[in-house]
Order: C-alpha cells, then sequence, then structure tokens
C-alpha cells in the first residue's frame, strides 16, 4: 500500500469534529474529547511507525476560549490525562513533545503538565510530536515581528530580513513546513492554522471525525500524497 520510501517528513493534523461525533451518539460532548485523545495516541503511535518525523496535532487555538468553561476546564485536563498513560510509550518509542502556541495564557498546572512532558522527552531522536495548544498562525506572525524588532532595535539584525531569517522567530523554528495537512470532519478550511508554514503543503481532507480516525485514514492520506507530484511553483 503505502511506498516505504516517500514518506512525508512532516505532518500536521487539524483534529476535528469530536464534538460533533458525540452530539450525534447523543453523548456529552466532552466524551468526543476523551475519545479524541483515544484517537491522538493511535495517531502518535502509526505515525511513528511509518517513519513520519514530525508530528503536528492542532489541540486548541487561541479562539477556542469562546468555548463553555465546563468545556474548556475538561479539555485543560487532558493534556495530563494524555502523559499519564502515554509518558511511557513515548519513551519506549523515543518521541520528542514540544509546544506551539503561548504558554503564558494556559492555567499553570497546564504549563507544568507540559513542561515536565517537555522534560522528561527533551533527549529522546525519533518523532518530534508537537502540540499547537493556544495556538493561532496570526498571533504567530504578529509575534515573530516583535521579536524580530526587539532584535532590530539591539542591532543583531544587518540589513533586510529573509524568509529564512524570518521563520527562526516562528514557534516552528529548525523544523521543516508540513508536507502534508490532514483536517477531519469536513470542513475545507485552514482556519488560522500554521499559516505561513502551510504554504505548499499538501491538502488532504476527509469526513471522518476525528473519534473515528484510524491508521486506515492515516495510510489513505500517507497514499494519496504520494500519488501527489510537488511542483513548489515549478513546472
Ligand atoms: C486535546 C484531544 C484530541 C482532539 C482535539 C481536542 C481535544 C492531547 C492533548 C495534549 C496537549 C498538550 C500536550 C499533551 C497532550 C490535548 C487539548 C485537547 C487541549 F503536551 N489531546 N488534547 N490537549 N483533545
Amino acid at each position: 500500500m503505502v511506498l516505504k520510501d516517500n514518506i512525508p517528513y512532516h505532518v500536521a493534523i487539524i483534529m476535528d469534529g469530536n464534538g460533533r461525533w458525540a452530539v450525534e451518539k447523543g453523548l456529552p460532548r466532552k466524551e468526543g474529547h476523551r475519545h479524541g485523545v483515544e484517537t491522538v495516541r493511535s495517531v502518535v503511535r502509526n505515525s511513528s511507525e511509518l517513519g513520519i518525523k514530525a508530528l503536528t496535532l492542532f489541540a486548541f487555538s487561541t479562539e477556542n476560549w469562546r468555548r463553555p468553561v465546563g468545556e474548556i476546564n475538561y479539555l485543560m485536563g487532558l493534556p495530563e490525562i494524555y502523559f499519564k498513560s502515554e509518558l511511557p510509550e513515548l519513551m519506549r518509542n523515543n518521541v520528542k513533545v514540544n509546544l506551539l502556541g503561548s504558554k503564558e495564557k494556559l492555567p499553570r498546572k497546564v504549563q507544568k503538565t507540559i513542561d515536565e512532558g517537555r522534560e522528561a522527552t527533551k533527549n529522546n531522536t525519533g518523532m518530534i510530536l508537537n502540540f499547537a495548544l493556544n495556538y493561532g498562525a496570526r498571533t504567530e506572525i504578529i509575534r515573530a515581528v516583535n521579536r524580530l524588532i526587539v532584535d532590530a532595535k539591539e542591532g543583531k539584525i544587518s540589513g533586510a530580513v529573509n524568509e529564512a531569517a524570518f521563520e527562526k522567530y516562528l514557534y516552528t523554528a529548525s523544523l521543516p513546513d508540513p508536507d502534508l495537512l490532514i483536517r477531519t470532519s469536513g470542513e475545507l478550511r485552514i482556519s488560522n492554522f500554521l499559516l505561513w508554514q502551510l504554504a505548499y503543503s499538501e491538502l488532504w481532507f476527509t469526513d471522518v471525525y476525528w473519534p473515528d480516525f484510524s491508521k486506515r485514514h492515516l495510510l489513505n492520506a500517507v497514499y494519496d500524497y504520494q500519488q501527489r507530484k510537488r511542483r513548489f511553483g515549478k513546472v
């Protein structure tokens, strides 16, 4: 099925449809998020087995704070639930965890959980697992501009800034751009996710809700990616 060579180096996923999955089953929305964490477990394992080198998962956007407080509180408990059960497997599979997004607005406890997860996995040399948490792409770009201005004022920048120089100020500094973006649950939008980094990414959409996204769907996405011819604007 999927080819062993031409595995996408970096895959990004918008994990959409947890609430809808639950509501359609007559369950509370948080049941959808709970099942969504199960899917995170399987997609991390399967991606690492496939030889994907970086996986970026959109877990919580800067816009998601507008959800009901009860739902937000539940979501903010998920990083801890995730690490409690997954840390041993992350270590076995040599996975290094990282965060994209601004930590400051997150509850102290969540910051601590993520710092500990990062610290525990920092020497792992296998797949990089990025969680985009309190992430918004426009905010990321504005933050980069402001950090650049600070450096410029300190005289650390000489002449015009090019793309390579600018990218160093993004959360994804030193990480290659995603080769493949997957979005579940039928929405055909980017929704303020990695706007800079997705410039040349292949996009793959499915109607499947995130809690139902399985190894088969991941393999389908990678297979379709392998059939595409990437030109990066060239002929
Ligand atoms: C969340 C489960 C997956 C579907 C999308 C929304 C709900 C894993 C994490 C996580 C985040 C940081 C981290 C370790 C795990 C997570 C939130 C929501 C807020 F370091 N899943 N998951 N965080 N969902």
